[in-house]
């Protein structure tokens, strides 16, 4: 058997009841297969994949936490600390009650190669909790982020590990968790990025996932003679990611007529109205049906629907495996060009491989979103000389690294005989980076 499925095998066996492990484990080994093919004996015998699959640690704890009402609650507080070979570990806490062990691992792993991908120094991590912010006070969220910190405040620091947010954690959770770690540590540094700017807070990292996956979808479609300008746009989800691909995605020229969440969809017909979707989302943190109330021309529809919408480019902004074979299809068959995922894997691995099969440019997640960790990367940067940059010149820097990006993934493609396969491009492209650095700091 070849080392990759030898390995693939095994990571199945010895972590059960993980699906979404497993399926970012295989996606990305099967893509090394040609690197790993032609130095299998070596790396076999140094353990490489395995050493690559397994977390250096993975902390697990309680978090109790007491509500409006007096009644003490238990969440499960997560963080794996995948990979340290190219710099701190780095990346988000997710707060939702899908969270478990295995999607943090999956996301924790994905996160190694999009770290890799940016350039920067940052190593792979992630973390979060089985948490349920939706109808919480305000008392009740930072009741919850404080006893998270309080045991989380022990394993990361500004040059160890630097957690952001994901799903359920944005600017107001990242302030309570920052307080309670000044507190408990005593110790005022840039130990989490998306931090409000009156306390070492970046321009631009609000935008930066969203505004990095339209970058490097323009540069993309740039370099097949094409561009975002004049095209029709769908877009799910109606968070961070979502709403800043909307905002940007109409700065250049396109039509976004779509955005979700998990109950339901909008179709706006006449584009979608970013100052409604702000107002609704980040300022009343209210539900999509309110989209009406300031857009009467607009559809409300419950369950899921945006990839039924005709569009020419898909952007998947919500969570894992939400566009499935069907949707492809479907998306298909309505003449997409571009599918570029803002969330991290939310196209099935069958979906992904039907866009590759049928020609439709497709690029992953851990390139696509890579923008908002870079920009977490420039953040801690500013921390660490004390100083601020201007928004123009962190959106010029985040514009460059994307720009970068999907050159370099688009040349780690073509240089193992995969022109167009940017799922090849980014896994080896980023493989190949933390790979060299874990050969020279030895058996660790
Ligand atoms: P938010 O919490 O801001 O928004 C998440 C959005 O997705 C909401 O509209 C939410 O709907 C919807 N959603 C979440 N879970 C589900 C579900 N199970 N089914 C249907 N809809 C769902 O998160 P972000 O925008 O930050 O994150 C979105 C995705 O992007 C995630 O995959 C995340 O890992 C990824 N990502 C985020 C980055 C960041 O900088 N924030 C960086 C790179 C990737 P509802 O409100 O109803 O739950
Ligand atoms: O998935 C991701 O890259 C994030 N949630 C952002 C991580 C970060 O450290 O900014």
């Amino acid at each position: 058997m070849s080392y990759v499925d030898e390995v693939i095998e095994r990571v199945i066996k010895e972590n059960p009841a993980e699906p979404e492990f497993h399926q970012a484990v295989r996606e990305v080994l099967e893509s090394l297969r040609v690197v790993v093919e032609a130095n299998e004996e070596k790396f076999r015998r140094d353990a490489l994949l395995e050493r690559l699959v397994n977390p250096e640690r993975q902390i697990k704890f309680r978090v109790p936490w007491i509500d409006d009402n007096g009644q003490v609650h238990v969440n499960t507080g997560y963080r794996v600390q995948f990979n340290s070979a190219i710099g701190p570990y780095k990346g988000g806490l997710r707060l939702h009650p899908s969270v478990n062990i295995g999607i943090i691992k999956f996301l924790g792993f994905e996160q190694i190669f999009k770290n890799s991908l940016t350039g920067l120094s940052i190593g792979g991590g992630k973390g979060g909790a089985d948490f349920d912010p939706k109808g919480k006070s305000d008392r009740e969220i930072m009741a919850f982020c404080q006893s998270f910190m309080t045991e989380l405040c022990k394993y990361i620091g500004a040059d160890t590990d630097v957690p952001a947010g994901d799903i359920g954690t944005g600017a107001r959770e990242i302030g309570y968790l920052f307080g309670q770690y000044k507190r408990m540590r005593g110790l005022f540094e840039g130990v989490l990025t998306g931090k409000g700017l009156s306390f070492g807070g970046s321009l631009t990292r609000t935008e930066a996932t969203g505004y990095g996956l339209l970058y490097i979808t323009e540069e993309m479609l740039r370099t097949h003679g094409q561009s975002v300008s004049g095209k029709t746009v769908v877009v799910s989800g109606s968070g961070n990611v979502a709403t800043y691909a909307v905002e940007k995605a109409q700065q250049l020229g396109a039509k976004v007529v779509t955005v979700s969440d998990s109950t339901g969809w909008v179709y706006d017909p006449d584009g979608i109205d970013i100052a409604a979707l702000k107002e609704i989302k980040e300022v009343n943190r209210q539900r999509l049906t309110e989209y009406k109330k300031y857009r009467p021309g607009s559809e409300y529809h419950e369950g899921k629907g945006v990839w039924s919408v005709k569009a020419d480019i898909a952007l998947p902004c919500a969570t894992q495996n939400e566009l499935d074979l069907d949707d492809a299809k479907t998306l298909a068959a309505n003449g997409v060009i571009a599918v570029c995922e803002g969330a991290n894997m939310p196209c099935t691995a069958e979906a992904a491989d039907f866009f590759l099969e049928k020609g439709i440019y497709f690029i992953p997640g851990k390139a696509a979103n890579a923008g908002g960790v870079a920009t977490s990367a420039l953040e801690m940067s500013q921390n660490s000389e004390r100083l601020s940059w201007s928004f123009d010149e962190v959106d010029g820097k985040l514009r460059s690294i994307m720009v970068s990006l999907f050159h370099n993934i688009d040349d780690a493609a073509k240089k193992y005989g995969f022109e167009g396969n940017y799922i090849v491009g980014a896994n080896i492209a980023g493989f190949e980076k933390v790979v060299d650095a874990m050969y020279a700091q030895g058996i660790v």
